[in-house]
């Protein structure tokens, strides 16, 4: 048993939740969730996963000084590439974008979704108003990519998520160029028995902490007819991410409210993006029952914490 240290969650959930809903998009569209985050220019950007009324979800651009009231840009900024080699590989849309900043460029992992799955695709923006796609970096069934805001021994890291069909674990990749990915390993494995024994996949971009990469990761349980995704994290070793060196036992957050119980695919909480604040706050901004955004908060060192303990 663990002592109830916070009243469910270590994640405190924000009153005014749901931020965005479709109703903040401006044109029609099924639903809004799955945000990259990141702060430019003394404001919040969230790059939302919006999925259409076809069924094909692109990328829309909203804009916050707070943080919690976002303005939605009339039209999308990305949307499937009707342009080769992307074309095929992107007929059923792009999903969860995750945004990491890395010297001055933002670099964006994608999923190009199409009939032979999901793969990896890189974007890059420097000021969110160009956004230049860059190539597919993966074998399809592989997705959930975040990279590493600094290089490693010389070479560009990423967490990434292929699936076999017998499981479906965090590996770790290696590229001299972010296009090449290689040397691939197991970094950190689904749990049996916990929240997390089905499958896990790397949320937000890696945050460099004094005690490691601090990963918040999403897991999947599943039960009769329902799959239920939950909020986690996890330390890897600084010089050498592939050691995991913690791994907090419960969730960070777990899906309660109602607006994280009800939606298109309910009992979901999923992560693409924080943003760390100068005085260490973590703002979560998390899809809702793929049908939302909601966002939450905690201190940087009681994620920290809840890995070592
Ligand atoms: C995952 C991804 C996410 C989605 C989640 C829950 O596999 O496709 O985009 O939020 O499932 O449906």
């Amino acid at each position: 048993m663990h002592t109830r240290k916070y009243p469910q969650d270590i994640i405190k959930r924000f009153r005014g939740n749901p931020v965005i809903t479709v109703d903040d998009i401006p044109f029609t569209c099924n639903t809004v969730f799955n945000a990259g985050a990141v702060k430019y220019q003394d404001q919040y950007l969230l790059l939302l996963r919006v999925e259409t009324l076809e069924g094909k979800s692109c990328f829309v651009l909203a804009r916050s000084v707070d943080g919690y009231n976002f303005e939605v840009e009339k039209e999308p900024v990305m949307v499937p590439s009707p342009e080769e080699p992307f074309s095929i590989y992107e007929k059923r849309g792009v999903e969860d974008p995750r945004i990491t900043l890395f010297g001055d460029k933002y670099y964006i992992f994608y999923t190009a979704y199409s009939k032979y799955g999901p793969r990896i695709a890189l974007a890059e923006t420097t000021d969110f108003k160009n956004f230049k796609r860059i190539a597919l970096v993966s074998q399809p069934g592989n997705k959930d990519a975040v990279l590493f805001p600094r290089k490693i021994n010389d070479l560009f890291v990423r967490f990434d998520r292929p699936s076999t069909g017998l499981s479906s674990h965090i590996w770790i990749s290696y590229s001299p160029d972010l296009i090449y990915w290689g040397n691939s390993k197991v970094a950190m494995e689904a749990r049996p028995g916990f929240w997390d024994s089905d499958k896990i996949g790397a949320g937000a971009p890696p945050i460099e902490t004094e005690k490691g990469w601090l990963e918040i990761y999403h897991g999947v349980k599943g039960s009769i007819g329902n799959k239920v995704y939950r909020l986690g994290c996890a330390l890897f070793d600084l010089d050498d991410p592939s050691k995991l060196i913690g791994r907090a036992e419960i969730p960070i957050i777990s899906p309660r409210e109602i607006y994280e119980r009800t939606g298109d695919v309910p009992n979901v909480i999923f992560t693409c993006g924080v943003i760390l604040e100068d005085n260490d706050e973590v703002k979560l901004y998390y899809g809702a029952a793929d049908t939302c955004i909601c966002m939450g908060t905690c201190q940087l060192q009681d994620l920290i914490d809840s890995c070592i303990s």
